[in-house]
């Protein structure tokens, strides 16, 4: 039947802003949706509007994703016709602060090493197996301009995306043999909740940083995402830089103080 040929997509962070963006993106095209993120009222209301406006079939997935043993655990719990994930978005990421290397706080790094890096690292050791056991699949990474330029504030977010990259080049290597397709999507500014958090919920510094120009939207990124899954299989677009028409490259200023 039908249901059984619609692609499964799994979105880390699907909860606000890039994922939701793409949740809403999939979801008018027909996937069948599992969506992961730690806020499950929020989770519950995006399956809401997405069961209501496109009739989407959504599976929700609550929990932290630097927590290995629980997204071990959930992974295992999905019910058969929900085991066989065509496509995976890691995409979820943060940043707390914009310290100097030598001043931040260690442990609000832990936490942004573990979600941006070590959590999207054991979500593709889970996942991947099976896609290369099913000989399909695809594997998008939300990585960032951040990766290609540091920036005045953003060392330990930007040595995380060039991990992401690093990660996305060399999962593609490891997978040239098979069927299964590895994206990096590399955002420029994207007004989301992920500014406020990083400004530590001061909401007028964050947007102090898109002042003066169209910043993107999650929706904005979803197309870019969307199109890198939707292409022909023979086609991998390995790596996308994406940023609005007013941003040139990736030396953003934060003032510090
Ligand atoms: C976040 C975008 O421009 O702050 O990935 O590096 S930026």
């Amino acid at each position: 039947n039908s249901k059984m040929e619609k692609k499964i997509v799994l979105i880390t962070g699907a909860s606000s802003g890039i994922g939701e963006g793409c949740a809403r993106k999939f979801a008018m095209n027909g996937y069948r949706l599992i969506l992961n993120g730690r806020n499950v009222e929020k989770l519950v209301a995006v399956k809401q509007e997405l069961e209501e406006k496109y009739h989407a079939d959504v599976f929700l997935l609550p929990f932290d994703v630097r927590d290995r043993q629980a997204a071990r655990m959930a992974l295992d719990s999905l019910p058969a016709g929900w085991k066989e994930i065509d496509i995976l978005i890691n995409n979820a990421g943060l940043v707390i602060g914009v310290d100097k290397e030598h001043e931040g706080n260690l442990d609000e790094w832990d936490v942004v090493i573990d979600t941006d890096v070590k959590a999207l690292l054991a979500m593709t050791r889970f996942v991947v197996p099976g896609m290369v056991e099913r000989g399909r699949g695809h594997v998008i990474n939300m990585g960032s301009i951040a990766g290609d330029y540091a920036y005045p504030g953003g060392s330990v977010y930007c040595a995380c995306k060039a991990a992401v990259k690093a990660l996305s080049d060399g999962l593609r290597i490891d997978l040239v043999d098979t069927p299964v397709r590895v994206t990096n999507i590399k955002p420029g500014l994207v007004e989301t909740n992920f500014s406020v958090v990083r400004f530590r919920g001061d909401k007028e510094a964050a947007d102090n940083v898109y002042k003066g120009i169209r910043p993107l939207d999650g929706d904005d990124i979803a197309e870019v995402v969307y199109f890198a899954a939707a292409v022909p299989g023979h086609i991998q677009i390995a790596e996308v830089l994406v940023m609005p028409t007013n941003q040139a490259t990736g030396t953003i200023t934060y003032k510090q103080k």
